[in-house]
């Protein structure tokens, strides 16, 4: 059985990326959170992770860290984790390694925080950009492979990896055009997507940095989590 280390359920992005490709796709594991903390977590996370941060996969002796890692881990044991189609396989790889490395200023100025709700002061121009190349991608995706999905019609990696960005989307009001609101709509409403919501909003642990930036970069409307 795989057991999977993740972060809190309301900020840790990274972990949710590999949760849900193996939620959604049927792939059994034993889901281990941890606490992830202000400051670094770095000597709590080392007794389970090398590099010292979540996600992290362990298959009995074998330890898979990074979320890139864990699915290309994962595509070698179990089909469906990249689409079937050649060309449509190429792409969503493109785009997963492509948010892997990037959108610095949509991750920087919009973390993960799902049960926040914040109307932005404005959109400088870096996350101007962000936004521009996401709803390029996402368009470019759904029509070339015909959806519902970005890479054709089944759930893949990159879906999963694109998954903290529909979060994103709702906490901060990130205006889109239409397909890929509708597209980040999809997303929240998969059965892994609603069980992780309901997860982050009943965490009653506060990570400063996060809430922070949420109060500087917007004024906060709503928050939905139960009480610290
Ligand atoms: N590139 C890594 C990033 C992992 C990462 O930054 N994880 C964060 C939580 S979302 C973490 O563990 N932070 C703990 C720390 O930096 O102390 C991946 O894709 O897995």
């Amino acid at each position: 059985m795989y057991e999977l280390y993740i972060g809190n359920k309301n900020y840790s992005s990274w972990s949710l990326r590999p949760w849900l490709l193996m939620a959604e796709q049927g792939m059994p594991f034993e889901e281990r959170q941890v606490a992830l903390r202000d400051g670094s977590s770095w000597d709590a996370f080392r007794t389970f992770a090398p590099n010292g941060k979540v996600p992290c996969l362990r298959d009995g002796d074998t330890v898979v860290w990074d979320s890139l890692g864990i699915v290309e881990y994962l595509a070698e044991r179990h089909p469906g984790v990249w689409p079937g189609d050649a060309k449509a396989r190429a792409w969503a790889r493109c785009a997963t390694a492509e948010m892997h490395s990037g959108f610095t200023a949509l991750r920087g100025t919009c973390p993960m925080n799902c049960g926040v709700r914040v109307e932005l002061h404005g959109i400088d121009a870096p996350l101007q950009r962000d936004l521009f190349r996401l709803a390029e991608l996402w368009n470019e995706g759904l029509a070339r492979f015909g959806g519902p999905f970005l890479a054709g019609p089944a759930f893949s990696a990159v879906d999963a990896f694109f998954a903290p960005v529909a979060w994103r989307i709702l906490s901060y009001n990130l205006p889109l055009d239409d397909a890929s609101l509708a597209y980040a709509q999809r997303l929240r409403e998969l059965p892994g997507m609603r069980r992780w919501y309901a997860a982050a909003l009943a965490e009653t642990v506060r990570l400063q940095d996060s809430e922070d930036t949420a109060r500087r970069v917007g004024s906060l409307r709503e928050d939905l989590r139960v009480p610290a």
